[in-house]
């Protein structure tokens, strides 16, 4: 740790400072921009903030000269934004170094979608946390799709959704059917990085302490939080958080930390939901029948077999043991 980490122990902790603001044009209820929005919060002013193109910075910018920044931040190529974050972490090494600048702590957060980190730019999000810049954090927004040009299926897409390239229909009954690639996990597997964690908007303080968490690591970190969104999830406006939540409690989605070579569950469901009640209220799994439905909880089940072995022993299982369309009974430990 390079300073003294300060958690929030209550969401009357959270700074009222909002560094991305109000007036931004993603869609009502974007659950992306609620993220931005705490990540901001939590890494304070001493930031400076980029990003691969994507709903956040299309969305956010380039439309009649304003943005809701109240930070330094740009906009970079989709496939850009790992070189970007070292770049950025390199000029103020050096400015400090050759006394061009005050010698001060200064964030580079780095949030980038699923399209921009977990495919077109993983290369650079891998070359990212392979140098030894401190306070450089790589969040990737995941909200499953690449939304910005309309929805189209990437390596996060979940097994059973519907997308623009992965339409349910008489050709292809199920939409996508890819399982979802585990980006944590490949993170967590770089020899160094400092700090990997998941997140989602709930439960509220989990996300805003791992930011902190991941800047005091002494290191490159990464962040992978899970984003509803509800243009692409067909979902009311007002779900985001409560879809964060049910993706939790039904096991869907992991809440973990990798740090210091030791792997930590952080929230173990119990008794855990069905995921039907996560699935059901999305307009994406409308299609999927309940045996479908059943293939997912089974597959469930199995991965936290997994999960629970990986908490037991503090150690990672990698890669992931399963193929599509399977219910997990491949998987063995
Ligand atoms: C090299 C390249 N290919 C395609 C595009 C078009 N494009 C702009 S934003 C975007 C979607 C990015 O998806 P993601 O990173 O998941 O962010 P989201 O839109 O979901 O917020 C695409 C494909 C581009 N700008 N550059
Ligand atoms: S499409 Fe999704 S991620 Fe993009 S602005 Fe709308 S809700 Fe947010
Ligand atoms: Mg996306």
């Amino acid at each position: 740790m390079s300073g003294e980490v300060r958690l929030f122990r209550s969401v009357k902790e959270i700074p009222p400072e909002d560094y991305y603001t109000a007036g931004r044009r993603t869609c009502a209820g974007c659950g992306p921009a609620l993220a931005y929005r705490l990540v901001l919060k939590a890494a304070g002013p001493n930031t400076v903030v980029l990003g691969p193109t994507g709903c956040m910075y299309v969305a956010n910018a380039h439309q009649f000269l304003t943005s809701p920044y109240a930070l330094p931040w740009f906009h970079t190529q989709l496939g850009g934004g790992g070189a970007a974050g070292i770049g950025t972490a390199a000029a103020f090494r050096a400015l400090m170094t050759k006394r061009k600048r005050i010698p001060e702590e200064i964030n580079v957060v780095v949030f980038g979608g699923d399209g921009g980190f977990a495919d077109i730019g993983f290369a650079g999000l891998s070359m990212g946390v392979s140098y030894d810049y401190p306070r450089l954090l790589y969040v990737l927004y995941d909200n499953e799709s690449y939304a910005n040009t309309g929805i189209q299926a990437s390596s996060t897409t979940p097994w059973g959704a519907t997308t623009t390239f992965t339409p349910s229909g008489k050709v292809k009954r199920i939409g996508n059917e890819r399982l979802k690639k585990n980006v944590a996990l490949i993170m967590a597997a770089h020899p160094g990085v400092k700090y990997v964690a998941t997140a989602t908007l709930w439960p509220p303080l989990d996300l805003p302490n791992k930011v902190r968490k991941a800047l005091e690591s002494g290191g490159p970190s990464f962040i992978h939080v899970l984003t509803p969104c509800p243009k692409g999830w067909f979902t009311p406006p007002d779900l985001a958080v409560e879809l964060s939540r049910l993706a939790v409690e039904t096991g869907l989605w992991v809440l973990w930390e990798y740090e210091n070579g030791k792997f930590k569950l952080n929230y173990k469901p119990s008794p855990r939901k069905h995921v039907k009640q996560y699935l059901q209220l999305q307009g994406r799994f409308a299609h999927l029948t309940a045996d479908d439905i059943e293939v997912i909880e089974e597959r469930t089940k199995k991965e936290w077999e997994m999960w629970m072995e990986m908490e037991r022993t503090g150690r990672l299982i990698i890669p992931w043991p399963s193929s599509p369309g399977d219910s997990g009974d491949n998987m063995t430990l």
